[in-house]
């Protein structure tokens, strides 16, 4: 290999080492605080990275902190949840193999993007120079030679690039930064990396290695966007204002409470922006949308003025489009992304979360500008009221019974505090958490609903818990998601992380198989227990039990039978410092008081023809509901 200039200095690497060292260099920059891009890099080896990248991080140790994993796909969760704690301003990379390994990739990947959140991922990838074609774990494809298992993983990364060539590792790495630390365009980054390449050696310019400092921007308002949100709001009699994730990733709570102090908006939240205000904030109204609660949907039904910011609007937001009933409601889009800024017909204000809730306060001020009393009482006596239903529900008379899933929540809400993280995805408990729980702090709750993706839990939990050494740091988690993915408590234990685990144990889909029930499935193929012979699996429950697993797997795990038991193994796991599980078995008869049901509707759509009368029902109130969407153009 030549130098690329014959006057600056160069420095002789392989592709992989040159990578890592490049890497390590890169650093984020944001209100005047800098830190490093990429904190570490987590990997998987096989022949596809082992004397590459592998053998890179052996060299470069000193400056590349490494996490051992277990599944490819619960590494990238691992570096999802280190990216979201650390505000977007630091990520983590993730090295695999070829073949299964990166494939592994492509469910964590989606979730990335899907959240907006930064991760770098390098699956090797097979010979460029094909010397033996095939090669271990190659895909052939008959009608294309340069297709690889790892154009999967095209769709679901922001920047995708195949590096076949040693010096096309510049503008490749460059770029990847550049979408990394993009406010709008970050997600998944993949570089493959064909493993004949990641050997090879190439004379580096020195400079690629230079310190490298992104600065994430803020962009501000167009003044006349600016101007015409300013009197959308002026003329609103009943505005809303809805939080989404993008309060958080811009670090906008303060100028959102002091926005909505100024102009006595109220304030609920999707489950990515729950927290943007504190729970006892008297303007949070809490989640919205069918996982809402009665204050926020009541206010959603009523409004005249509906302001987003930072959100994307998704269907459990809008109730399937069914929420905004007002004759004449309008959006006001608050985003950085001009396609989130333009959705439901709404007037755009395409800028950062915390410059444009800071102008548009800056703009109401000289005339100043506040809802009527009557509003503020009128939802400040019915967030009392809905207060309410969370204690009763929260409340367990009896520490000697069985709790039931809202009573884990309410043991869990008695013993923490704002330095707590509550971490869930799927399952029942979104519901209960968004409905109920009470964010203490602006971090405490961790809820990746972009892609609700069983198993994000644990994994997630180890990348806060690096992101945030010190804090309590729970993962929440139904048996059904514990099954999907409890190989990284391995690493945990590994690690010395004392990430709490707790395991809701109901024997199976509780979420689906009420979904199930309510769409005319009978809850078919939901519940986790032995077949009955007659092609459903309704026989004996199973045999399993879930904490001896963690148990096996190296964590310390506490049972709790009873709800005393409970809290009791709930502040145990709190003060401990090594990895600890409490597994509970809840009471799951209706009979008992659960969460408030859904005050919002959400588009699952019904057999349109069936023979099973449970199906015919369920397709009648279906229609029903539809029939209630609307479009807001
Ligand atoms: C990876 C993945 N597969 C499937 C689903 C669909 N799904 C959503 S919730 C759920 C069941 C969750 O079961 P569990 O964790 O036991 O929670 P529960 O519903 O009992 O509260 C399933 C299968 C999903 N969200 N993610
Ligand atoms: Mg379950």
């Amino acid at each position: 290999m030549t130098s690329t200039s014959s006057t600056s200095p160069t420095v002789r690497l392989t592709v992989a080492q040159a990578l890592v060292r490049f890497l390590a260099a890169q650093h984020t920059e944001r209100d005047g605080t800098r830190q490093r891009l990429i904190g570490a890099m987590w990997g998987v080896f096989g022949h596809g990275n082992v004397a590459g990248i592998g053998q890179a991080l052996v060299e470069y140790a000193d400056v590349m902190p490494y996490h051992q994993g277990r599944n490819e796909q619960a590494m990238v969760h691992a570096a999802v949840g280190y990216a979201r704690q650390s505000n977007r301003l630091s990520a983590h990379a993730v090295t695999t193999s070829i073949g299964p390994g990166a494939t592994n990739l492509v469910t964590g990947a989606a979730l990335a993007t899907v959240n907006h959140l930064p991760v770098l991922l390098l699956p090797g990838d097979v010979f460029a120079a094909r010397p033996a074609d095939p090669v271990l774990q190659q895909l052939e494809v008959p009608y294309a030679g340069d297709v690889s298992v790892n154009d999967c993983l095209r769709p679901v990364s922001r920047y995708f690039d195949r590096i076949t060539r040693p010096e096309a590792l510049i503008p490749a790495a460059l770029q990847a930064m550049r979408v990394l630390t993009d406010p709008v365009d970050t997600g998944a980054v993949t570089l493959a990396l064909p493993q004949d390449v990641q050997a090879e050696a190439y004379d580096w310019p020195a400079e690629f290695f230079a310190e490298r400092t992104w600065a994430v921007r803020r962009p501000g308002a167009d003044p006349a966007e600016l101007a015409a949100a300013v009197t959308a709001i002026r003329a609103a009699r009943r505005p809303l204002l809805v939080a989404g994730g993008g309060v958080h990733h811009s670090r906008a709570e303060a100028a959102l409470a002091e926005f909505a102090e100024a102009t006595g908006v109220p304030v609920a939240s999707t489950q990515a922006g729950k927290g943007s205000l504190p729970h006892d904030h008297p303007q949070d109204v809490g989640g919205i949308g069918h996982t809402g609660t009665a204050t926020a949907d009541e206010l959603a039904r009523t409004a005249d003025l509906v302001i987003g910011v930072g959100t994307r609007w998704t269907d459990f937001t809008t109730a399937s489009g069914t929420l905004f009933a007002h004759p004449e409601v309008r959006f006001l889009n608050l985003n950085i992304a001009p396609g989130d800024g333009h959705k439901l017909a709404g007037l755009p204000l395409v800028a950062d979360a915390r410059s444009g809730l800071a102008e548009l306060t800056g703009a109401l001020a000289p005339h100043g500008h506040r809802v009527a009393d009557s509003y503020v009482t009128a939802y400040t006596e019915d967030k009392e009221r809905w207060e309410q239903r969370v204690d009763a529900c929260y409340e367990a008379r009896d520490p000697g019974v069985r709790p039931t899933q809202p009573q884990v929540l309410g043991a869990l809400d008695a013993i923490v505090d704002a330095s707590d993280i509550v971490i869930n995805a799927a399952g029942s408990l979104p519901g209960d958490l968004h409905k109920l729980w009470r964010a203490r702090s602006r971090d405490q709750y961790h809820l990746e609903y972009g892609y609700s993706c069983m198993g994000y839990e644990i994994p997630a939990a180890i990348g806060v818990q690096l992101a945030a050494p010190g804090r309590p740091v729970w993962a929440l988690v139904g048996d059904g998601t514990y099954l999907m993915m409890p190989t990284e408590i391995v690493t945990a234990v590994q690690e010395g992380l004392p990430i709490k685990v707790v395991i809701v144990q109901n024997h199976g889909y509780a979420s689906i198989g009420g979904l199930s029930e309510s769409v005319g499935g009978e809850r078919f193929g939901t519940a986790y227990r032995f077949p009955a012979g007659d092609g459903t699996h309704t026989g004996a429950p199973l045999p399993v039990d879930l904490a001896a697993n963690a148990a096996s797997l190296g964590m310390r795990v506490l049972r709790a039978k009873t709800v005393g038991e409970l809290r009791e193994a709930l502040a145990e796991a709190r003060a401990a410092d090594t990895p600890t599980c409490v597994y509970v078995e809840t009471e799951t008869a209706d009979t008992v008081s659960q969460a408030p049901p859904a005050q919002a509707w959400w588009d699952v759509p019904v057999a349109e023809t069936a023979t099973r009368p449970s199906a015919i029902k369920a397709r009648e109130l279906y229609e029903r509901q539809v029939s209630t969407r609307r479009r807001h153009l």
